[in-house]
């Protein structure tokens, strides 16, 4: 998977992806990142790349120049067949589908994904029109800009490339019961402050361990997400399998 990121702040991504699980996959070249600061391509020379909207209103419009031609140096350098399509550009915005594993599942079949990160009240919609594939927003809530967001979205494709979970890693999110939440962990002590780890988890059955596991999840997933079961109810019944 190689990520490309069209952002006005490439400090905030290149830290954000330079740790943990997504800093080893980057250094093990499981998966690529590209960081492209659209001030680069601003054609002023005061390198301004935002100005008034048209018709007037609160805040600044980022142009619509600068940010084609930065995505014009990504492709150029891609050396593009000329039978492949297009790579996907995503823009990160509130105004987008709200993304989920689904959108997760299909971002991590592309070779090349492009996120494009807004700041100010936008992007210039020309711009959006001839570049953009996909309009993606994290959740309804606002934030200041399109990095985490698109640093959300790298995290959660990135995990679905092969060889970026280690066997263990893997190990623990598939485990999961399907659509449940996970059951609560513990380690030792096996007292603390007064607290004590269920005796269940201490006994070495493992059948007994698993039928609470499995009883903790459902309970879990009642009480903090409840739309999750409705869904996975709905899902068995158009499956013919209830
Ligand atoms: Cl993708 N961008 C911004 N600025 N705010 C958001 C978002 C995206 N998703 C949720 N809130």
């Amino acid at each position: 998977m190689r990520f490309h990121v069209l952002t006005l702040f490439p400090e905030m991504i290149l830290n954000g992806m330079s740790e943990s699980i997504i800093g080893r996959a980057i250094k093990n070249e499981y998966i690529s990142l590209n960081v492209v600061n659209i001030r680069d391509y601003s054609d002023n020379k005061h390198m301004k790349v935002d100005d008034y909207p048209y018709g007037g209103g609160a805040g600044m419009v980022m142009q619509a120049p600068p940010v084609v031609a930065a995505y014009e140096s990504i492709v150029d350098n891609m050396n593009l067949d000329v039978t492949k399509k297009k790579p996907r550009v995503v823009y990160m915005t509130p105004q987008g589908s709200v993304f989920n594993q689904d959108m997760a599942q299909d971002f991590a079949k592309e070779e090349d994904l492009i996120f494009l990160c807004g700041h100010y009240e936008g992007i210039d919609e020309r711009a959006l029109e001839m570049i953009v594939t996909d309009h993606v927003s994290i959740g309804d809530y606002v934030l200041t800009g399109g990095e985490l967001p698109a640093m959300v979205v790298m995290d959660c494709v990135s995990r679905l490339v092969p060889n970026v979970l280690n066997n263990e890693e893997s190990a623990m999110f598939e485990s999961f019961y399907d659509g449940l939440l996970e059951h609560p962990q513990y380690t030792r002590p096996v007292e603390f402050r007064g607290k004590r780890v269920p005796d269940v988890l201490l006994s070495g059955n493992h059948k007994k361990i698993e039928e609470w596991r499995k009883e903790k999840s459902l309970e879990r997933t009642r009480e903090r997400r409840p739309d999750l079961l409705e869904k996975k109810e709905k899902e068995k019944k158009e499956n013919g399998n209830s």
